[in-house]
């Protein structure tokens, strides 16, 4: 039986127990699934919700972390919460606009000035309806997670100024957005999905890639990459997901805790994210990485103009502009 037969059969004898535990009292095991090491932000979520959750809930539910892809990459983990195979998931918005394409806006380079601004929108009224469109594509969110500020990375140059990223052969996510940017900026994206980069930039399949610090630091791609430009010119976004077919067999009450939970793990997971940007560059340095922190920001946004444009032609200025500008 391969890895995937087995992971359906143990979906399959799950869905079977929990559908014969009528009892209240009956313990649920539950996965929750992500991409990232368990040296990551992802992970420190994880474990904060699953303590939350079992205390919450007085040990009904369990949640077991399974991390490093080791079901799959994100747009697989995504697909998996949408047929039941995986109960829960920790995905960045990578893969999230081709399910649902409202997200997309968020990948807008740019967009937001810091912590404070994403984490004011995504946890207000114009997160809230994101959220809410994604039972129309067969998700459910349980809430606005976070992988934080990008940062570029390559084994060519150091990179101050638009120009010296030209010509670069850059790995991006499966993400429309994030490519026409780089293309923009005249680097060559190359999508492919995380659990292939490593390889990929050990082999120099790709010169780059960009990732938020605490990404650059668990993944430990000093040890294949070089050069560290702050660029932080895009908020990655992440969500925790949980599988329909579980959630819709939880009562109000059981939901409202695995909602409060998840606030939980988020709030852990942001702080870690913050501790690995404000202390991570030292490590990075220490493991050989050469770090470029005076980034020409203003150039890299100008450059970028003409993908902004082709950004408000599709997601309307008005709707760019209402985040941009969001005050709490
Ligand atoms: O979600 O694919 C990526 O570069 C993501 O930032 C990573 O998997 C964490």
């Amino acid at each position: 039986m391969n890895r995937r037969d087995a992971c359906l059969t143990f979906a399959v004898l799950t869905a079977l127990t929990l559908g014969g535990a009528s009892a209240a009292s009956a313990q649920s095991d539950l996965t929750i699934a992500h991409a990232l090491s368990s040296a990551s932000h992802y992970s420190v979520g994880a474990e904060a919700m699953a303590v939350d959750l079992a205390e919450r809930s007085g040990g009904k539910f369990k949640l077991n972390e399974s991390y490093g892809s080791s079901l799959g990459g994100e747009r697989e983990l995504v697909e998996g919460t949408q047929i039941g195979t995986i109960d829960l998931a920790i995905v960045s918005t990578g893969p999230i606009g081709n399910f649902v394409p409202d997200v997309l806006i968020l990948d807008i380079p740019f967009l937001f000035s810091g912590y404070e601004h994403a984490h004011a929108v995504l946890d207000g009224p114009i997160g809230q309806k994101l959220l809410d469109k994604f039972p129309e594509h067969g998700l459910h969110a349980l809430a606005w997670a976070e992988n934080g500020f990008r940062n570029l990375t390559n084994n060519v140059r150091p990179v101050a100024e638009p120009t010296d990223a030209e010509g670069l052969k850059i790995r991006t996510m499966e993400n429309p957005v994030h490519m026409e940017a780089f293309r923009t900026l005249g680097m060559l994206p190359t999508p492919m999905a995380f659990t292939e980069l490593f390889t990929a930039l050990e082999q120099g399949t790709v010169d780059g890639e960009e990732n938020p610090i605490g990404v650059i630091l668990s993944a430990n791609f000093a040890d294949v990459q070089k050069y560290l430009s702050l660029t932080r010119h895009v908020y990655s976004p992440a969500l925790i997901l949980i599988s329909p077919s579980v959630w819709d067999g939880l009562s109000d009450e059981e939901k409202g805790w695995f909602e409060e939970s998840a606030k939980v793990g988020v709030k852990a997971m942001r702080d870690k994210v913050r501790s690995d940007a404000e202390n991570g560059i030292a490590t990075l340095k220490k493991e050989g990485m050469q770090v470029t922190e005076n980034v020409n920001t203003a150039a890299f946004q100008q450059a970028l103009q003409p993908a902004f444009d082709v950004f408000a032609e599709k997601f309307g200025q008005e709707s760019i502009d209402a985040i941009r500008n969001y005050k709490p």
